[in-house]
């Protein structure tokens, strides 16, 4: 869907020119690419359901470049998109008109790592699985993974505040992230890349960027906690028929793994359904069951977590929480259980045109929305699914269709953003608002603290070039 279908004027920006262009290869050299070819998946995000009309990518290598070109585009009032590996959901990371792409795919350095203390700095293009993979060999590793871990890079990780699979254990980027390098519209470089865990000296600049999606500064390097690899790691599988169910199964694994604990993930039968269809993946678990839950286990002992999980599981049949369980502890079948949940995405990607929500319920009542919008959309959608981070309150409600459908969306929006904030929750857990939710925005913050928003956004950035539409509300 390009900028036509939505009702929105482009902004009173300037058109590139020819001059620009002069100007951004003299930085860049080759790395200015307007090749409509190679430029077009730029344009496209993940979900293939946003679409741009920029005309130019620019691919800088390090801090000094994009300062260079920001202030270039400040001065110009042309209007940029920073965009990392394009795994956005919300469709924040491609342009609305023609907005200018910066592309940080080839600022991938690792620029320090202090073994001892666990903290690694490194430039913001940086894929999260490499930056896993080299830490790994150091017995260490990234704070969070999510199922993007192959293309997304860590500055939109933080420019999106991800939450992902490790929460629970290893927290928000808000408490990992110990400094960061942003360059502002202008041009000037904020240099706040701190590498202690402790300082407090000042108001913590690097907290308004994590989250901000790109629109207060573009991220050029971050320093961040980096946890040891635990020595032994196991995942367990679960299944149930109610929700209620699964809400025990969360509340007794805490209280019989502790401090092992490090996953609680759940996905519903229609998950399961799509995951088997279209990648002919399957659980170890021969019924069918409505849920299924991953509890993963991380720890230093390898008989000592095995024997505590299988209590776990052992307390959880005989209380009749679960139907059915079993343990992986080798890695081939630990991999198989998280690709069933992992993989959830891009198996509905698969099945049609996806109406994705992100949302922090509390957990008593979050299958219920799944259950309401069920029936509410009943036979418009192919189908209804539920699944998410249980531990992190997070639940992912996807509805697919056959195609674009108004009468499909009308039905969903705003009924799931009221639902969501009659119980005081967020429309919006992990993946950020980006376009799509940017006008939903006081569903889940007050009037006064988005006029706070929009304060530190004209201080930031005054004429307003950083990923315009995005984020904050756009003013009709
Ligand atoms: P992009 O998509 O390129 O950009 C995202 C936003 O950040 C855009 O607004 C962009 O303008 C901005 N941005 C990017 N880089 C910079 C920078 N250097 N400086 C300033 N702004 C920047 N998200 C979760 O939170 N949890 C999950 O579990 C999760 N699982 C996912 C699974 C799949 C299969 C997919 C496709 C996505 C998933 N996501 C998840 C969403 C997405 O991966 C995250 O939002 C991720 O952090 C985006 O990183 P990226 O590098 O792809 O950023
Ligand atoms: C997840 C991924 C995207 C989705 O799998 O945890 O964040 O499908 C999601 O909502
Ligand atoms: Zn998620």
């Amino acid at each position: 869907l390009t900028a036509q279908h939505y009702d929105i004027k482009r902004g009173d920006y300037s058109k590139v020119n020819d001059v620009d262009i002069e100007l951004f290869q003299s930085v860049l050299g080759d790395r200015v690419l307007t090749d409509p070819a190679l430029v077009e998946p730029y344009n496209v995000d993940w979900m293939r359901i946003m679409r741009g009309q920029s005309k130019v990518v620019l691919r800088p290598k390090t801090t000094q470049e994009i300062s260079k070109i920001m202030r270039h585009c400040n001065g110009r009032k042309l209007a940029v998109v920073p965009q990392g590996g394009n795994t956005g959901l919300v469709g924040g990371s491609v342009p609305v008109f023609d907005e200018i792409i910066i592309s940080t795919s080839l600022m991938n350095n690792v620029l320090s790592l202090d073994e001892t203390a666990g903290v690694l700095v490194c430039q913001s293009g940086c894929v999260l699985k490499d930056l896993d993979n080299y830490l790994s060999e150091r017995n260490l590793m990234m704070p969070l993974d999510l199922g993007a871990k192959g293309s997304c890079q860590i500055g939109g990780n933080v420019s999106t505040n991800a939450g992902g699979l490790r929460l629970l254990r290893y927290g928000s980027l808000h408490g990992n992230v110990l400094g960061l390098e942003a360059v502002l519209a202008s041009g000037e470089v904020i240099n706040s890349l701190s590498t202690v865990r402790k300082d407090n000296t000042g108001y913590d600049i690097k907290q308004l960027f994590i989250g901000s999606e790109g629109t207060l500064g573009i991220v050029t390097a971050v320093s961040i906690l980096t946890p040891v690899r635990p020595k032994s790691v196991n995942v367990a599988l679960v299944c149930c028929d109610t929700f209620e169910q699964v809400q025990s199964v969360f509340v007794t694994g805490r209280k019989l793994l502790g401090e092992i604990l490090s996953a609680v993930e759940f996905f519903d039968s229609s998950c399961y359904q799509l995951v088997k269809k279209h990648l002919s993946l399957s659980l170890p678990l021969s019924s069918h069951h409505q849920f299924y839950v991953l509890i993963e286990t991380a720890g230093s002992n390898h008989s000592h977590d095995e024997e505590k999980l299988s209590l776990c599981l052992e307390e959880l049949m005989s209380s009749n929480v679960i139907i059915n369980g079993t343990i992986a502890t080798d890695y081939t079948k630990m991999k198989n259980i998280w690709n069933c949940r992992e993989l959830i995405a891009e198996a509905i990607n698969k099945e049609g045109v996806t109406y994705k929500y992100d949302v922090s319920l509390p957990l008593k009542c979050m299958y219920e929305l799944v259950d309401i919008m069920r029936e509410r959309l009943k036979d418009k959608a192919l189908c209804v699914l539920g699944y998410g981070h249980i531990g992190d309150g997070n639940l992912h409600f996807n509805a697919v269709g056959g195609s674009h459908s108004k009468e499909l969306l009308d039905l969903i929006e705003p009924f799931i953003f009221e639902w969501t904030a009659d119980r005081k929750g967020s429309i919006s857990a992990e993946h950020g608002l980006g376009f799509k939710k940017a006008n939903f925005i006081n569903y889940s913050k007050t009037d006064e603290t988005v006029s706070l928003m929009r304060r530190f956004k004209d201080l930031l950035d005054p004429k307003g070039i950083l990923n315009p539409y995005k984020t904050l509300p756009r003013i009709h």
